[in-house]
């Protein structure tokens, strides 16, 4: 299916993302604020080691902890396209796994998979997960432009086999893809001599547990700092009335000095 661009609405991106599992917005971020979000994950990227199994990439760097290192994706967070198209999918909801991902030269395939296969809910299921890809980069199909199974959220008992029509992301930098928990991908190789850089802002039901414990991960001096919206993302919320408070009252107030 062909990318969508920045005229799209957020009916056009939720229709596409619910028949296909995925939709990418062409050019979301423009070329200087691409300039500046990879500068700043360059000065991290400088510290950050290469992946420890195959699932991480031997040749992939991780930036966990995204929200404590870097203000580059406080905007993108709460892009108003975002929580659009969240809000559609997930109604209520936060951020479960920020992280960079900057796969290097010789990295090969990550095996598919579903984001939300973490959580032991049985399909048929509405979706608990929402994913966003940043990218940074071009994402081409040598450089590893995330694969993935258009339709493959709709299969409630079956997984990927030989022949499944298995597509890339490829879209240009600054580009935004949604894809939803459900739908199997996995990085793709990268057979060139240069990285690929991404940001992945994944997103849950805010009654789940957060994937990366944003509590411990960002101090609380940072999350007092950030606009109140990026604060219940980043888990400070309370959903139905009570889940996620702390002793009776809004989390926010547990670490407002
Ligand atoms: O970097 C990518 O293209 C996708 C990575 C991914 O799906 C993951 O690490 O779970």
């Amino acid at each position: 299916m062909a990318n969508l661009d920045l005229r799209a609405t957020v009916a056009d991106v939720s229709a596409q993302l619910e028949r296909d599992g995925y939709v990418i917005v062409e050019r979301v971020l423009t070329a200087d604020e691409v300039a500046e979000k990879k500068a700043d994950l360059h000065r991290i990227l400088e510290a950050t080691k290469t992946g420890r199994n195959d699932f991480e990439g031997f040749a992939t760097q991780r930036i966990y902890a995204l929200y404590a290192k870097t203000r580059a994706f406080d905007a993108p967070a709460t892009h108003p396209l975002v929580l659009g198209v969240l809000d559609n999918a997930l109604g209520s909801y936060q951020l479960s796994a920020p992280q960079a991902i900057q796969i290097g030269p010789g990295e090969t395939a990550q095996n598919l998979h579903r984001d939300d296969g973490v959580y032991p809910v049985a399909r048929p299921r509405p979706e608990l997960v929402v994913n966003t890809m940043w990218a940074l980069d071009d994402f081409t199909e040598p450089n590893g432009a995330t694969h993935v199974i258009p339709g493959s959220h709709k299969w409630v008992d079956r997984t990927p086999a030989p022949g499944d029509d298995v597509v890339q992301a490829v879209m240009p930098a600054g580009s935004l893809m949604f894809f939803v928990g459900s739908v199997f991908h996995g990085g793709g190789a990268n057979t060139t001599n240069r990285p690929r850089l991404g940001v992945i802002l994944e997103y849950v039901a805010s009654w789940l547990r957060q994937q990366e414990n944003q509590y411990l991960a960002v101090p609380p001096e940072i999350v007092l700092s950030l606009p109140p919206r990026l604060q219940e993302l980043l888990g400070y919320n309370i959903h139905g009335n009570l889940i996620g408070n702390v002793d009776g009252r809004h989390p926010i107030k547990a670490i407002t000095r």
